[in-house]
């Protein structure tokens, strides 16, 4: 077990449970961290582990076509409509002189953040278009210098940040930069071999210039999302490392820096379908895209995100949730409603997701078909969706999706079976709980207490 996962795993309880007496006996919380992870690691990913949700915004300059051009609505993600559309740089550079989003409100924005039980925010201070949106001295393309908006959104949000206890970092394109002629990513305006521009110009004279002044204007900044390794080497995502860590000791970086960060990011919107060793995060749409796109109102419902957020846990993650704002500055409503209705049953049942460990079971997660292959030959992954279960020392959590009725089983449980009781009855009322040989069974009401998921905690003493 990597150290890493050790510590995901929070010491919690030392017990030894099966499932349903056919599945391994699984260890419900380890040693804290394995003998390679240093002390100084297991700090820097403290809060990380404790987190487990966060808000990630994608906001810039393609909210305003919003994923229409010249008319015609253009497939995929809103924030790739400038490469989806081959619009060329001198047109695509005019959206900055009608950015002027007079409806943002940094209080607000991270306001949202608390009330969903989000506890760290990461936005786009550069996605691949190019364009910064902070006050940048590197390149004149930035919100503040050539908008008529001139506020730097991301000052005002790291300061509202910090009033409301709110971790803080960045999402920064190192690598895909459109507007660039030697970042990689536009093949439209400029060479279409990408192996013939001079990358390491724009990363010495852009991106890592950029990513210093990120580090040194903005506080202390939580980590450093990093995204799409186009063209990066080990050597040059090396330099990164070598900057942040001179900069901000205890920033972390993203999985996809194109060298080894702090932890793993999963593909947008990858729940593994089992439990995963070491720290990671899933990146997720709360629709389809993750910059403002006006026909897109998929939105994900609360009950959904709850099963995700939850899930995400069970098998050792955190999930790191997208919104994308309007050029007005606005985060759409849906999306704010939908979130605050995962921080109503995140107050209620918080303790078994702020820095809960995995499952000690894993058949509840479902299953590999004997018989079903998807395209590359690989066994399909049967998901079950009736319960989950997350860890914190001493306990475990029960998430039902479905209610079970009136008993709950479980067996190979080993350890003294103490209190169980509804994280929703506020009481903390003892069900009756029945346990002998391990196998555990427990009383409950006959219909579900909670909306979304209702969380039994079930006590296990040494
Ligand atoms: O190309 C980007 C995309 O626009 C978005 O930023 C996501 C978020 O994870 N990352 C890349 C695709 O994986």
């Amino acid at each position: 077990m990597s150290p890493q996962r050790s510590l995901c795993l929070v010491a919690a309880v030392s017990v030894f449970i099966a499932f349903l007496a056919v599945a391994p006996v699984a260890i419900a919380g380890q040693a804290p961290s394995g003998p390679s992870e240093t002390p100084r690691q297991a700090a820097k990913m403290k809060w990380f582990r404790e987190a487990r949700f966060g808000l990630f915004i994608h906001w810039g300059l393609y909210a305003i076509p919003a994923g229409e051009w010249k008319g015609a609505l253009i497939p995929g993600i809103g924030e790739w409509i400038m490469n989806r559309a081959k619009i060329p740089v001198k047109e695509y550079e005019q959206l900055a002189s009608r950015f002027n989003p007079v409806k943002f409100n940094a209080e607000e924005w991270v306001q949202l953040a608390v009330d969903a039980g989000m506890k760290y925010i990461v936005i786009t201070s550069k996605h691949h278009d190019g364009f910064a949106m902070y006050g940048s001295k590197v390149s004149p393309y930035n919100i503040v210098d050539a908008t008529p908006f001139k506020r730097d959104p991301l000052k005002e949000l790291a300061a509202a940040c910090a009033r409301k206890n709110i971790r803080f970092g960045f999402y920064y394109s190192q690598a895909q930069d459109w507007h660039e002629p030697n970042g990689a990513g536009n093949t439209w305006d400029f060479l279409a071999d990408e192996t013939k521009k001079d990358f390491d110009k724009y990363l010495r004279e852009k991106a890592e210039p950029q990513v210093r002044e990120l580090l040194t204007n903005y506080g202390p900044v939580c980590l450093i999302w990093f995204d799409t390794p186009r063209l990066m080497t080990p050597e040059r995502g090396q330099r990164f490392i070598d900057l942040v860590s001179s900069l901000q000791p205890n920033c972390l970086i993203d999985g996809r820096l194109g060298a080894a960060g702090d932890y793993r990011s999963m593909g947008d919107n990858r729940i593994p379908p089992t439990v995963e060793a070491g720290d990671w995060e899933v990146p997720a749409t709360i629709n389809r895209t993750w910059g403002f796109k006006k026909d897109d109102t998929d939105w994900k419902p609360p009950s959904d995100l709850v099963f995700k957020l939850v899930d995400i846990v069970s098998k050792g993650g955190n999930y790191l949730l997208n919104v994308g704002p309007t050029a007005e500055g606005l985060i759409p409503q849906a999306s704010q409603d939908n979130l605050r209705a995962v921080g109503r049953w995140l107050r209620v049942n918080g303790e078994a997701i702020y820095g809960a460990g995995p499952t000690p079971f894993g058949p509840e997660l479902g299953a590999y078909s004997d018989t079903e292959k998807d395209k590359n030959g690989k066994p399909v992954f049967k998901a079950k969706e009736e319960w989950r279960c997350t860890t914190r020392p001493g306990r475990l959590y029960i998430h039902f999706f479905k209610w079970p009725g009136e008993s709950f089983e479980l067996r190979g449980v080993q350890g003294r079976v103490g209190k169980a009781y509804l994280l929703a009855d506020s009481s903390r009322k003892g069900l009756p709980v029945k346990s002998s040989e391990g196998a555990v069974s427990v009383t409950l009401p006959a219909s579900a207490t909670g909306e979304y998921a209702s969380v039994l905690c079930i006590e296990i003493q040494k």
